[in-house]
């Protein structure tokens, strides 16, 4: 089966049975107060308006049964994963690894490193523990999305111009075709968000396609 999605800068026939749903570092670390968002300087409120629509969209995905895949950045209690050149980097408030109100910054197991409560993942979905800004980097969801065929990803999340864009020039030079949903998506920057969704869609579609949560939703039906 294909559908058709309204995108820029041209509609894309996909096969919901080879097309996944990312959700790309939807964190209380970046989208609450107290964490590395917020540590970095960042007003995290911006980040709020992507919630609801990403919601809408995995609602969606989950009731027409899309592969929904989820991603969180972090690193290892030990920072054995984390590159000095990431940890030493800025002056933020707090370096990743420090006690902060949500636990230790940016570290695995820590309440600043889970899904926000309104995007929690359903048992069974996949989560990626990156420790780059990349889906693909150091992970094994290219093996996870070559077994199940898929070809194409919806791409929601934060932030636009980090780890979607990055997540997306990955995904892009490995073949697969990625779809970003642009209200799904949320920047520190608004001139950046817009920058970064821009940039995917100039030149024909350099990196893939922009789109929205009710362009997809009118697409599947929902
Ligand atoms: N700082 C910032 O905009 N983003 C990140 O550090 N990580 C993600 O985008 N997930």
């Amino acid at each position: 089966m294909q559908i058709l999605v309204d995108a820029e800068p041209a509609p894309i026939s996909l096969d919901p049975a080879r097309t996944a749903l990312i959700i790309i570092d939807m964190q209380r670390d970046f989208l609450e107060p107290g964490g590395f968002g917020e540590t970095l300087g960042n007003d995290v409120s911006r980040l709020t308006p992507a919630i609801a629509p990403c919601r809408r969209v995995l609602d969606a995905s989950r009731a027409h049964g899309l592969l929904v895949i989820h991603t969180r950045e972090g690193h290892r209690p030990d920072l054995s994963d984390a590159p000095l050149a990431k940890v030493q980097r800025g002056l933020p408030s707090l370096r990743i690894g420090d006690p902060g109100p949500m636990g230790r910054i940016l570290i695995r197991g820590e309440a600043g490193h889970d899904i926000i409560a309104a995007l929690t993942p359903a048992p069974g979905e996949p989560v990626i523990d990156k420790p780059g800004k990349g889906a693909f980097y150091q992970t094994d969801l290219e093996l996870m999305l070559r077994n199940r065929g898929i070809d194409t990803l919806l791409v929601c999340g934060v932030t636009t111009e980090v780890c979607v864009n990055t997540t997306v020039r990955e995904a892009n030079d490995r073949g697969y075709r990625c779809v970003v949903l642009g209200d799904c998506c949320g920047s520190y920057f608004p001139e950046f968000h817009e920058a970064g969704l821009a940039m995917i869609k100039a030149q024909g579609g350099i990196f893939g396609w922009v789109s929205s949560s009710q362009a997809v939703l009118r697409a599947i039906g929902a």
